[in-house]
Order: C-alpha cells, then sequence, then structure tokens
C-alpha cells in the first residue's frame, strides 16, 4: 500500500490549541470529524483539556456540572487504592468491579478550517461542549454525514452511567440543535451512511456486549436518523490478526462502484490501533464483500508510536477527491495528521469472500 504521509505531519498539536479556561492545559486534538463546507475542509477536533496539577500525587479529574453548567474539579490521591492510575486516559476502578470510574481530561469538540488540507486556523472556543447529564466525563471522536443542507455529528458521551453514542446537526457551523442519544451504552463508533440505501438511512455501531459477545461492529437501519432498528451483526474481530482485540467504524463510508468502502480501526490487546478496510454491497450494506488482511495504515511514524496513548492511528473521516483519500487521522491520542491514499489500491488490496 502507497500511503503519503504528509511532510508537516504532525499537522495539529495540542499546542496549537489554546485551552478554553487559563487553569486548564491541552493533552490532546485528536481523533477529529471531518467534512467540507463552504470550499473548506472542516477538521471538528476533538480537544482533551486537564485541570494544570502542581502537586504529582495529586489527579484532578474535570467533570461537567449540568446543574451549574461549570466544571467540578475532582482532586484524587495516586495512592488511594480504591483506584488505579496506570492508564493515563481513565482512572480505574481496582478489584472486580472494572472499568473506569473517571477520567484523566474531559473532552469537547473545536472547529479548525482549512482550504488546503496543509495549513489551519483554529477556533478560539468551542463548538459543541458537553451540555447535559449523559455528557458529564465530556464527548468524544466525532464524526460528520452531510445528507442534504444539515450535518449531522454524532460522538461517544461518556458520563458515570456509560458511554453511549448521541447527536447534534448543524447548517451552518455556528448553531447546533440536540438530537439527545441515538444510541444507548455502550455503544461507539456510529457511522451513518450520507444516503438511504433502498429506502432505509443505515449506520454502523459497535456495542460492547458483556456476557457474550465482543466489542465488533453492527448496522442498523432508521427512517428519521434517530430512532434505529432491525440491528444486525456485520463484522467479527479476527484472531491473531492487526483487529483482534476491539474495532469500530472510522471514516463516513465511501460510495464507490464496487460497494460501500469503510475505513474501520482495528487494536490488538495490547492496545495497537490501526486502521483497514471493508466493503459492504452497494444495495444491501448489510452484505460484506471483502475486508482489508492487512492494515492499510498503521503506527509507523514517530508521532503515531509515541505520544499521550502510543501506538495509535484512529480515523473519523476522510475527504475523497478522485482516486485520493486524504485520510485525516488522530495519532497518539494526542495530535491529527493526514494520510493519501488511492481508493483503487485500497479496494484492489481487500480480500474477497467466497
Ligand atoms: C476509553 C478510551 C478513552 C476514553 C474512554 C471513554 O477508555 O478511549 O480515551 O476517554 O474510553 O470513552
Amino acid at each position: 500500500m502507497n500511503v503519503y504521509r504528509y511532510e508537516e505531519n504532525p499537522l495539529i498539536t495540542p499546542m496549537d490549541v489554546k485551552p478554553h479556561r487559563s487553569d486548564f492545559e491541552v493533552i490532546g486534538a485528536f481523533n477529529a470529524g471531518i467534512t467540507t463546507f463552504n470550499d473548506e475542509i472542516i477538521i471538528l477536533l476533538r480537544v482533551a483539556e486537564r485541570p494544570i496539577s502542581e502537586n504529582r500525587n495529586i489527579v484532578k479529574s474535570p467533570i461537567y456540572n449540568p446543574k451549574t453548567n461549570e466544571l467540578d474539579i475532582l482532586e484524587l490521591d495516586i495512592n488511594d487504592p480504591a483506584y488505579d492510575f496506570s492508564d493515563p486516559r481513565t482512572i480505574q476502578h481496582t478489584g472486580e468491579r472494572g472499568g473506569f470510574a473517571y477520567l484523566t481530561s474531559l473532552s469537547y469538540f473545536r472547529i479548525a478550517r482549512s482550504k488546503d488540507g496543509h495549513n489551519f486556523t483554529i477556533d478560539e472556543r468551542p463548538f459543541v461542549y458537553p451540555s447535559n447529564e449523559l455528557e458529564t466525563f465530556g464527548i468524544e471522536d466525532p464524526r460528520i454525514t452531510k445528507i442534504d443542507d444539515t450535518y449531522y455529528i454524532y460522538f461517544s458521551a461518556v458520563s458515570p452511567v456509560g458511554v453511549g453514542e448521541s447527536m447534534v446537526s448543524t447548517k451552518d457551523f455556528v448553531t447546533i440543535e440536540h438530537h439527545g442519544m441515538i444510541f444507548a451504552p455502550e455503544n461507539k463508533d456510529v457511522l451513518i451512511f450520507p444516503e438511504k440505501v433502498n429506502g432505509k438511512y443505515y449506520a454502523l455501531h459497535r456495542p460492547v456486549p458483556k456476557s457474550a459477545g465482543e466489542p465488533e461492529i453492527w448496522i442498523a437501519e432508521s427512517t428519521n436518523l434517530l430512532h434505529w432498528g432491525n440491528h444486525k451483526h456485520l463484522l467479527g474481530l479476527r484472531e491473531g490478526m492487526w483487529d483482534s482485540a476491539r474495532m469500530g467504524g472510522g471514516a463516513v463510508p465511501i460510495k464507490t462502484e464496487k460497494g460501500w468502502l469503510e475505513l474501520y480501526h482495528g487494536a490488538t490487546s495490547d492496545h495497537r490501533y490501526c486502521m483497514g478496510a471493508v466493503l459492504l454491497d452497494l444495495n444491501d450494506p448489510t452484505k460484506v464483500i471483502a475486508r482489508s488482511d492487512q492494515p492499510i495504515l498503521e503506527p509507523e511514524a514517530d508521532y503515531e508510536v509515541e505520544g499521550f496513548f502510543g501506538n495509535v492511528v484512529f480515523s473519523c473521516g476522510a475527504v475523497v477527491e478522485g482516486d485520493v483519500v486524504k485520510m485525516f487521522y488522530g495519532v497518539a491520542d494526542t495530535s491529527m495528521a493526514c494520510a493519501e491514499l488511492s481508493l483503487n489500491e485500497i479496494l484492489a488490496s481487500l480480500t474477497y469472500s467466497k
């Protein structure tokens, strides 16, 4: 696979983004939703910020308070046996309980605009910010699907009651309308197809089942983008391969002559995140036609291997111009990068099911 990583990579780093308050620091500008609007590429950054801590033994967790519309700052002692601080992203419960109690940062979305995909201007203020009790730990990993004149922005909504997928929409990237949670916890990595197929909207989603099943990709349909049903299991993990432990949709499905091309992420149990592709039937996206045996992009460059959470390439969107796929992607849960790939080369690299 010929992958052309931009020479300026990483394109946007935390240092390029001003914190939204002076007692905070930006630790991530990554996993951005991508679309085009008024001849510009919109890079809807997931900005992760944390309160500056002077004391190494205290971890401060920012929590949105829907009653006051302010952030509360929780202070945790790293020697507290109730918690495990080894994952830089989360504060885990110790013992049998499992799962995370708090996050070490709070994410929201900020707009970066670019005419050429290389140079950016970043808005001064947040565009989408936590606003209700299902978003108290933040909002993450936005994807943007344009349908007619409306941009649907959907993302992980994180709170103590779970991680689900919520949606807002905008027509002008100034005002937003809230649509609430469209996939209940635990669910992430929703990707809404950009047009109806046989009269129905389709979405990929990634539940995390507990008593049976794995974090794998499902597909659902809807007539109004808000209520999703007729769920089907679409794509499973593959033992010993790059997508053996977790997976989820990445970019908005790309319509090609051969089918719907979905660029998705897969990870191994040691948290190495790669991007690969799956091709779905044009007239029935619940049917898988072909899939990547090898990743189309894997963490190799230093900015992909090292960072806040290293060995991660994670795309939430691409811009397609003819045969060129400009895949924007988050690197190491820290910054944004872009790589160009050939659409036909991706299609030719897939292993077709018999
Ligand atoms: C995982 C990671 C974190 C994220 C939480 C909540 O632990 O992806 O970065 O904040 O989930 O979504």
